[in-house]
C-alpha cells in the first residue's frame, strides 16, 4: 500500500469513528454529550437556605441529553409503547414536534428515559452539567441571563414574555447562547426539568420546610423571572402531577 493510500485509509477510519462516537444516543437527534469526571461546585452559600452549603463533590463520568426531550422524541416513545400522551400533545403551540414535551409528570419522564436504558439526571448531575467544575453561575459563566441566552418569563413572576422570540416554549434547538462548556442547551430556561432526586434540604442544612415524596425540577422556565433562572434554584413538585405547561425533562446515562 502506498503512503497515500494508508494516509487516505486513516482518513477514512477516524470519519466512521467519529460518526460512531456521535451515534451513541439510544435517543434519535439528541446526542448524548460526555461530562468528565473530576471534582465540581455543589450548592451556594449566597442564595436560599435550601441551597446551602456551597462544597465540592467528587463527580463521576455521566452523560445528558444535549437538549430538552421533544414532542417528536416524545412521540416515538408513546408510539413504541402505548404509555398516555403528554398532556399537551396536541396544544398548538406546546405540542409543535421541535419544542421540549411538556404536561409529563415523573413518572412519564422516568418512564421515557428508562426505556432508553437512561434515566433522569440527578441534582448533582444537573449541577455539574449546569455550572461545569468551579460552581458558574450560569452555563455560560457570570453574566446574567438575556434574551439571546434564554427563554425566559417577564421581570416579575410568572407570565411568558416574548422579547426574547418566544411567548411560550422555544424549539429545544434554539438559544446557541445558552451552550454550557460541554455544549448542552436551555439547561437554564425554556422548561423546567425533572431530576430524579427527592427534594430533602442538603446535608448540613436546615429544613425550612416538610419534606414529603416530592422530585425536584430545575433551571426554570418560559414563564420564570430571574429568581427563579438559576442553576441552583429547586423547585420540588408533585411527582404525579401531569397538567405543567412548563415542565419537561432530559435523561442521563449514568456510570454504573
Ligand atoms: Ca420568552
Ligand atoms: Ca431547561
Amino acid at each position: 500500500m502506498l503512503t497515500s493510500d494508508i494516509w487516505v485509509a486513516a482518513i477514512v477510519m477516524a470519519a466512521v469513528l467519529k460518526v460512531a462516537a456521535a451515534d451513541v444516543s439510544p435517543i434519535v437527534d439528541n446526542p448524548l454529550i460526555d461530562i468528565p469526571a473530576g471534582p465540581f461546585v455543589f450548592g451556594r452559600d449566597d442564595g436560599p437556605q435550601n441551597e446551602r452549603p456551597r462544597r465540592v463533590l467528587a463527580g463521576q463520568l455521566f452523560a445528558i441529553n444535549r437538549t430538552e426531550i421533544t414532542n417528536r422524541q416524545y412521540g416515538r416513545f408513546i408510539e413504541a409503547t402505548g404509555h398516555r400522551p403528554a398532556f399537551y400533545a396536541n396544544h398548538p403551540l406546546l405540542g409543535l414536534d421541535d419544542r421540549p414535551v411538556v404536561g409529563v409528570s415523573w413518572e412519564d419522564a422516568d418512564a421515557y428515559c428508562r426505556h432508553y436504558g437512561l434515566v433522569l439526571p440527578s441534582e448533582q448531575q444537573y449541577e455539574r452539567a449546569a455550572r461545569g467544575t468551579k460552581g458558574s453561575a450560569f452555563p455560560w459563566g457570570e453574566a446574567p441571563p438575556d434574551e439571546t441566552r434564554t427563554n425566559s418569563g417577564t421581570d416579575a413572576c410568572c407570565s411568558g414574555n416574548a422579547r426574547d422570540g418566544y411567548l411560550m416554549t422555544a424549539p429545544a434547538e434554539s438559544f446557541a447562547g445558552s451552550a454550557s462548556s460541554e455544549g448542552v442547551l436551555n439547561l437554564v430556561g425554556n422548561v423546567w426539568e425533572w431530576t430524579r432526586s427527592l427534594y430533602a434540604p442538603y446535608d448540613g442544612g436546615h429544613a425550612a420546610r416538610s419534606t414529603g415524596p416530592y422530585r425536584v425540577l430545575r433551571g426554570g422556565s418560559w414563564n420564570s423571572d430571574r429568581n427563579h433562572l438559576t442553576t441552583t434554584y429547586r423547585l420540588a413538585y408533585d411527582p404525579e402531577f401531569r397538567f405543567s405547561a412548563n415542565g419537561g425533562f432530559r435523561c442521563v446515562r449514568s456510570s454504573p
